[in-house]
């Protein structure tokens, strides 16, 4: 830095006599040369230390010295450009070289010229965000700006934002030379897919190396009730024995709800309550179907039951469970006399129908079978008409 610095420090503009301007960067160390002073003047040393040569500056803050011995300006200050002019341009000292015997006066600029020493910075390093899946495309959130008290190119000259893919940047310039800085949502927000989101806001100069400061924006993303439940069939089949207790459990169901809090809060009805099948089952919050009544196969022997899921925000779905009744043997058989003769005559043919009965047991397959018997020692045989 120092090398660099003496390198590129003097600047003598055509070294017209009483009249002599330098240019130098800010930052220099202490003790750097500024200019060769007596001879940039056109005088030798001797005039210099007999004329008792000053620096005067008036009031102003003093950070360039003369050294007599050598006739030179040397920094005696380091000089922070940015403290001195902000935004001035040009940021310039302004100083006199005095001598007497005869008094001479020669007045001195040095021009302070911007190294990029300052990089953009953010006043807070995250910025946070909450946003509806639901906000539109085109809604624009406010950033904050950076400050980059560097002028010209060192200052700041653009603003990136990154990842792209919901969000674009779009800087807006200012009367004061700054920009307006905004975040414009360009592609619809899905919380059922990412819910939180966080992007960079890079701030450059356009210095020589380039500066940037950064911003970390935190985006989460707000739920709205945009899912209904699914159930995870479009049919549920099931299977009871009849006489099942109250309380048994038939088949669990599920529904999905994609949505968050309330929004995906699933409940669970039983549809159609003008149906009397629906009186027979109710459905818990976990989605047990429950038997609620008494069920007989003899009286039914498969039940479609139209159920319902709904979400807090009254979105819905819905499903058919077909319940299948299976029979137990719970009907003994029964014989039911249609006719009967009174007396028989001792004479009577063999085969001659003395009695008609009817024999029943409504249970299915095995348990509905019958069997009937008669006293073996009886005259008296039993002939079937029908199955
Ligand atoms: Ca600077
Ligand atoms: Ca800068
Ligand atoms: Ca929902
Ligand atoms: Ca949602």
């Amino acid at each position: 830095m120092k090398r660099q610095v003496l390198l590129i420090s003097i600047f003598c503009f055509g070294c017209v006599i009483g009249q002599v301007s330098y240019s130098i960067p800010e930052e220099m160390t202490k003790g750097s040369l500024v200019g060769n002073i007596a001879q940039d003047l056109g005088l030798d040393l001797k005039r210099f230390k007999a004329g008792k040569a000053r620096l005067y500056t008036g009031d102003s803050a003093q950070f360039i010295e003369l050294n007599k011995e050598r006739g030179v300006l040397l920094i005696k200050e380091k000089i922070d450009r940015e403290a001195l002019c902000r935004h001035t341009t040009p940021c310039a000292l302004h100083f006199q070289i005095t001598l007497e015997n005869p008094l001479e006066l020669f007045p001195v600029t040095v021009e302070i010229t911007d190294i990029n020493d300052n990089a953009p910075v953010f006043q807070k390093d995250e910025r946070i965000f909450e946003i509806s899946e639901s906000a539109a495309v085109g809604s624009k959130f406010m950033l904050e700006k950076a400050i980059d008290p560097d002028i010209g190119k060192n200052g700041l000259q653009r603003y990136t934002l990154n990842p792209t893919d919901n969000f674009i940047l779009k800087s807006h310039p200012q009367s004061d030379g700054s920009k307006k800085v905004e975040m414009i949502l360009q592609k619809q927000l899905d919380r059922e897919k990412q819910e939180h989101t966080s992007l960079i806001l890079t701030a450059e100069d356009g210095g020589e190396p380039q500066m940037t400061g950064t911003m970390q924006i935190h985006v989460t993303v707000l739920d709205v009730n945009d899912n209904a439940p699914v159930f995870s069939q479009a049919i549920y089949k099931a299977a009871i024995t009849e006489n099942s207790e109250k309380g048994t459990l038939v088949i669990k169901v599920a529904a999905s709800d994609a949505d968050s809090g309330v929004n995906g809060n699933v409940t669970y009805v039983v549809g159609n309550s003008m149906d009397p099948v629906s009186k027979l089952f109710y459905i818990t919050r976990n989605g047990d179907v429950i038997l609620d009544g008494p069920i007989d196969y003899e009286r039914e022997k498969i039940f479609h039951l139209d159920i319902e899921a709904i979400d807090q925000g009254g979105l819905s779905d819905s499903s058919k469970i077909i319940i299948d009744v299976s029979d137990v043997n719970d009907n003994s058989p029964s014989v039911n006399m249609i006719s009967t003769s009174d007396s028989v005559p001792e004479n009577s043919a063999v085969n001659t129908v003395i009695a008609l009965m009817s024999v029943n047991d409504p249970d299915s397959e095995n348990k509905g079978k019958v069997n009937c018997f008669i006293n073996e020692n009886s005259p008296f045989n039993i002939k079937f008409t029908s199955n």
